[in-house]
């Protein structure tokens, strides 16, 4: 999962370093701007020179101590101020000390097909973090880096949706519209949901809402036959609207929890689809329509959600193949370009690999063990 991304953030993680390192080298320290001073302790104004008896250690260990409780105070408060001013040195970095591998990740993160406006936020962010601000000299500069990289990132991922619990506050049965275009995943992907979603303690019924394609009534029975789920489907060629209804009677005669409907693939572009769909919507009231797409078709996931979104609605993403793309763009950049939630993702082609998107699931997998 986004191997080539995290190859190359690791690489540009420790340009950024280099930069750094390189600014202390060739830097003045800055003073800090708000020293450590407490209340009632003794300070030493900046540049002041500090009095030689008090300059090491040995005073603390010879006259005050133990043998006198009242004192120690004042020898803490003393230690924590030579500790500011010995090791609480500061540095700012420039514009100028990050444009390199500022620019550099700039050019990552487009090649990874990361959404323009998605790297400009990205960049932005890096930007902001790390320009101009005072940081301590003894800070490592790759965690750094990263800090300001996650949170960057998290900015754009977004928070995602519990959808357990979007379940529970909603009046049941709660109806989940699959679309997306073809073979994208949608079937799968509700078998998978179906799966996640009993495991949690919901009950569960299917729409075979995919009239059109020959053979797919079959292929959502046999996923339904494996799970043990009721699947409530018409012939092929039927109103799908028609379907979907009687999955949604079925399901409060029967107290089921969730009705999840499958919809035949299409692209926004063809009319007579969409107003299928658009029939569907009516018909069926979703309260989430969830768009599925493939993680591996990058950039063009992301343009399609964007066109779903505008035609039909969508109020969050499943994103699956996520198993197979080495980029990582579309994981990045879909929830922030659309403004709706990255829900699901699909990482494998077993019943079970199906994962609850989690903003910190992306940036552990795109930055490894130490993010
Ligand atoms: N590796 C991998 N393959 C997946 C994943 N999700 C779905 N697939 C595969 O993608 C292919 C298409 O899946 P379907 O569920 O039939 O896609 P669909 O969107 O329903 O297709 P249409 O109904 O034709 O529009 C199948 O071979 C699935 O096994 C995933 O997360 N990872
Ligand atoms: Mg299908």
């Amino acid at each position: 999962m986004f191997e080539g991304l995290k190859g190359k953030l690791r690489d540009v993680r420790s340009r950024f370093g280099a930069s750094i390192e390189k600014h202390i080298e060739e830097s003045p320290a800055v003073p800090s701007p708000s020293p450590e001073i407490h209340p009632g302790e003794d300070s030493f104004p900046q540049g002041e020179t500090i009095p030689e008896d008090r300059q090491t250690g040995d005073l603390f260990r010879k006259g005050i101590g133990e043998s006198n409780p009242d004192t120690k105070p004042v020898k803490d408060s003393f230690f924590s101020k030579v500790k500011t001013l010995v090791t609480e040195r500061e540095f700012i970095l420039t514009e100028k000390d990050l444009s390199e591998p500022l620019f550099e990740l700039e050019m990552i993160l487009l090649e990874s097909d990361v959404a323009l406006s998605v790297t400009d936020a990205i960049i932005a962010h890096m930007r902001s973090s790390l320009v101009g601000n005072h940081r301590k000299i003894r800070q490592d500069p790759d965690e750094i880096v990263t800090a300001a990289l996650k949170n960057a990132l998290r900015e754009v991922l977004g928070e995602g949706l519990d959808l357990p619990a979007f379940i529970r506050s909603h009046d049941r049965p709660v109806k989940i519209l699959f679309t997306g275009v073809n073979g994208t995943g949608k079937t799968t992907s509700i078998a998978k949901v179906a799966a996640y979603l009993r495991k949690e303690g919901f009950s569960v019924v299917i729409g075979a809402g995919d009239t059109y394609r020959a053979g797919a009534i079959e292929q959502i029975r046999v996923h339904a036959e494996r799970l043990g789920i009721r699947l409530i489907h018409h012939q092929e060629g039927a109103d799908p609207s028609a379907v979907l209804f009687d999955t949604v009677e079925y399901a409060r005669a029967h107290s089921v929890d969730v009705v999840l409907a499958d919809t035949a693939g299409r692209f926004h572009n063809r009319a007579n689809l969409m107003s299928q769909l658009e029939k569907i919507r009516r018909i069926f009231k979703p309260d989430l329509i969830l768009y599925v797409d493939e993680a591996t078709a990058g950039n063009d996931a992301v343009v399609r959600a964007a066109e779903f979104e505008k035609t039909i609605g969508a109020d969050g993403v499943m994103l699956t193949k996520v198993d197979m793309d080495k980029k990582g763009g579309s994981a990045i950049s879909i929830a922030y370009t659309i403004g709706k939630p990255l829900v699901f993702l699909g990482v494998g082609q077993e019943y079970e690999d199906i994962v609850l998107f989690t903003p910190d699931l992306i940036i552990h997998e795109i930055l490894g063990e130490d993010a």
